[in-house]
C-alpha cells in the first residue's frame, strides 16, 4: 500500500511534547518534523500539508506542493501575516482540550477578583488577618467580548458559577441565560459590565480596542468598587499604557492579563510591578500536542475523503 501524502510539522512548541505526540500520530503518512536536525535539508516539495506555529522562514518557498495549512493554535493573526503565505485553505485549532483550559483560566481569574485575592495577597505579605466583605458572583456581571468557541464556553461556565453574564460579538448570538449584543451595541454591553473578559482574535478591527475610551464606558459603582479587565485573546488588542493609567486613576480596579503587546513582556513594563495585575505568560490555554495532531488527522481524513474542511479561517474577516 502506498503511503498517503506527507505532512510537515513546523511548530515552535516544546519539542519533547511534539515528539511524544508524534509517536502515535500520522502513522499512515510521512511526517517531516522540521525541528529534527536530520530534516534540515530534506525535500519538502512533495508534502501536501503543513502544521505550523511561527514556522521557519523558508517553509513556503520550499514546500511548493502544499494543499492545506493547519494552525497550531486557535488564533491565526501570526499566520495570516507570514511573508509568502500561499492562498490555500487554512484550518485553525478547535478542540475541547483547548476550550476547557481557556474556560478554567477565565473562571479562575473572575473568581480571583471576586474573592479579593489581590487584597488578601497584600494582607498575607503583612501577616494581616483581616476578613473583607464578600460579594457573591450573582452581584456582578461579566461581559465577554468575543462570543466564539472560547468565549461562549467561558460564558456558560461563568454562568454556572453564578455570575450574570453578557456577551458581545460581531454577529448576534443566542445562548441560553446570557444576554447578547452585536457589534453596533458595544456601548450598551459595556454599560452592564463589571468584569470585562477579552477573547477576541487580533484583526485590523480589534487592534487596540481595549483602550482608555472603552474602559471609561464600563459600569461604575458595581460590587467590586470599580471594573476589572481580563484579556486572554491577543495583546495587540490592548493598549497597555491605557491599562496602567486606568488602574492608577481608579478607572479600573485591576486586571488579569495572559497576552501582551510584546511577548515576552519586557522587563521594563510597569505591569510587572503592579500588584493589582495578575499575569500569566500566554499560557491561558496551550495547544496540547496529542489533541492538536488528532484534530489535524481528522481534518486531513475529511479532506482526502472529499468532505469539506472544518474550522476554516476567513481571510476577509481575519479569523
Ligand atoms: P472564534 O473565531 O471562535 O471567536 C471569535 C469571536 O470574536 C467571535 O464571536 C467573533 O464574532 C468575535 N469577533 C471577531 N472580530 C470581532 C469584531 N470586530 N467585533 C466584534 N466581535 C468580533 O475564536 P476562538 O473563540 O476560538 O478564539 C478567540 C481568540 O482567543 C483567538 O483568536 C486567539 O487570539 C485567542 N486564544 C488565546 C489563547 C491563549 O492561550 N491566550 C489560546 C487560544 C486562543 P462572530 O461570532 O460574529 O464571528
Ligand atoms: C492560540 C494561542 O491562538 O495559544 O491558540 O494563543
Amino acid at each position: 500500500m502506498s503511503q498517503k501524502p506527507a505532512i510537515i510539522i513546523d511548530l515552535r512548541f516544546n519539542q519533547d511534547n511534539v515528539r511524544a505526540g508524534l509517536k502515535g500520530a500520522f502513522l499512515d503518512r510521512e511526517v517531516i518534523n522540521r525541528a529534527d536536525p536530520a530534516n534540515r535539508d530534506k525535500d519538502l516539495s512533495h508534502a501536501h500539508y503543513a502544521l505550523l506555529w511561527k514556522p521557519m522562514d523558508d517553509l513556503f518557498s520550499r514546500a511548493t506542493g502544499l494543499k492545506a495549512l493547519f494552525s497550531g493554535g486557535a488564533g491565526v493573526d501570526h499566520v495570516l501575516t507570514l511573508p509568502g503565505l500561499p492562498d490555500l485553505p487554512l484550518v485553525r485549532f478547535v478542540d475541547p482540550s483547548l476550550t476547557n483550559r481557556m474556560s478554567e483560566w477565565v473562571v479562575m481569574q473572575c473568581l480571583m477578583h471576586l474573592r479579593q485575592h489581590v487584597a488578601y495577597n497584600r494582607q498575607h505579605a503583612k501577616k494581616l488577618w483581616s476578613p473583607l466583605n464578600q460579594p457573591e458572583a450573582s452581584d456582578l456581571t461579566v461581559g465577554v467580548m468575543g462570543m466564539g468557541v472560547l468565549g461562549t464556553d467561558s460564558a456558560r461556565k461563568l454562568k454556572i458559577m453564578g455570575f450574570n453574564v453578557v456577551g458581545w460579538s460581531r454577529t448576534k448570538k443566542s445562548v441560553e441565560g446570557i444576554e447578547t449584543f452585536e457589534g453596533s451595541e458595544l456601548d450598551a454591553f459595556l454599560g452592564k459590565t463589571d468584569i470585562l473578559v477579552g477573547l477576541l482574535p487580533l484583526t485590523p478591527d480589534t487592534k487596540g480596542i481595549f483602550n482608555a475610551a472603552l474602559f471609561a464606558k464600563l459600569r461604575r459603582g458595581g460590587a467590586l468598587g470599580a471594573p476589572v479587565f481580563i484579556n486572554a485573546g491577543r495583546g495587540g488588542s490592548q493598549v497597555e499604557a491605557d491599562i496602567i493609567a486606568a488602574i492608577e486613576k481608579g478607572v479600573l480596579k485591576g486586571a488579569s492579563l495572559d497576552v501582551f503587546e510584546t511577548e515576552p513582556l519586557p522587563a521594563s513594563s510597569k505591569l510587572w510591578s503592579m500588584d493589582t495585575v495578575l499575569m500569566t505568560p500566554h499560557t491561558a490555554s496551550d495547544s496540547e500536542a496529542r489533541a492538536l495532531f488528532a484534530h489535524v488527522e481528522r481534518q486531513i481524513d475529511r479532506y482526502e475523503a472529499g468532505q469539506p474542511l472544518q474550522h476554516l479561517v476567513s481571510r476577509d474577516a481575519g479569523y
